[in-house]
């Protein structure tokens, strides 16, 4: 792996907030992809804080300024990501679920998509999911993408589904389920379609959704 990443990497663990967006220009200018950057420096990064975190060695502020570290290096990502755009490839639903308000991974879920075509409309953390189903309706979008990091809100997944069997819409809508407390296991118990691992998984399922034959 590529020094520079790792140097991003360390940069969130040890909650640089000052250097990480040099670091990640840096990266870039190496010839780095921003996938690589979010998935081997940022979310490996975050990763070694989680763990810190259950150890006892971070705090709560620890948790908020790492994800303020990775906010100040998301622009830099963005700016690389949507010069590689080909738009037309539909409408996706993003959220974080009720009770949850992690939004890192949903954030690079959505700047993945938007820079391969789609159009995001991103509803933002904790959503109910009475909004989820309105925006499916009023924008026509037949793609759902649903984040959750926390156990104790999975069930906010179940919630989405059954409220779009309510509303009739459930067989024109594909549900996709990421973050770090979700699996395939999880998928299938919750009455999703699919599951992703990481955010290239989500563009992987979603172009299957929407390849052309
Ligand atoms: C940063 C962070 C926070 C920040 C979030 C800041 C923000 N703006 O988002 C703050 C400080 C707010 C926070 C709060 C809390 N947190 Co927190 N947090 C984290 C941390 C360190 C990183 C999360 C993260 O951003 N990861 C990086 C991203 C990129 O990964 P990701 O979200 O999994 O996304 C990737 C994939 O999963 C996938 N993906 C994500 N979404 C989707 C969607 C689809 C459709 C697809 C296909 C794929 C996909 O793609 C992404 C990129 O590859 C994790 C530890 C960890 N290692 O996960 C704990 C962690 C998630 N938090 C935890 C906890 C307990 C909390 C709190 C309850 C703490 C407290 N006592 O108050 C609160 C909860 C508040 C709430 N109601 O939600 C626990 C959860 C334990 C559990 N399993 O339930 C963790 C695991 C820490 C730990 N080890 O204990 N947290």
């Amino acid at each position: 792996m590529k020094e520079s990443i790792l140097a991003v990497r360390k940069a969130v663990d040890e909650l640089d907030l000052d250097g990480v967006t040099g670091l990640v220009r840096a990266c870039l200018d190496e010839g780095a992809s921003p996938e690589e950057i979010f998935q081997d420096g940022i979310t490996a990064g975050l990763e070694i804080v989680g763990r810190k975190f259950e150890e006892g060695e971070y705090f709560l502020a620890d948790l908020i300024m790492a994800g303020e570290v990775v906010k100040e290096a998301m622009p830099v990502l963005k700016e690389r990501m949507s010069e590689t755009g080909n738009p037309g490839r539909g409408k996706v639903i993003l959220a974080t679920v009720a009770g949850d308000i992690h939004e890192i991974g949903k954030n690079i879920v959505g700047m993945i998509l938007s820079a391969n075509g789609y159009e995001v409309i991103d509803l933002g953390v904790d959503v109910p999911a009475d909004r989820i189903v309105g925006a499916a309706r009023s924008s026509g979008a037949g793609l759902i993408g649903l984040s959750a990091l926390l156990t104790t809100m999975v069930d906010s997944i179940r919630g989405v589904v059954d409220a779009c069997s309510a509303a009739g819409i459930r067989d024109r809508v594909r549900i996709v389920i990421g973050g770090a407390c979700t699996s395939r296991g999880l998928c299938e118990e919750m009455g999703a379609d699919a599951y992703g691992e990481t955010a290239i998984d989500a563009l992987r399922i979603f172009n299957g959704y929407t390849a052309r034959p």
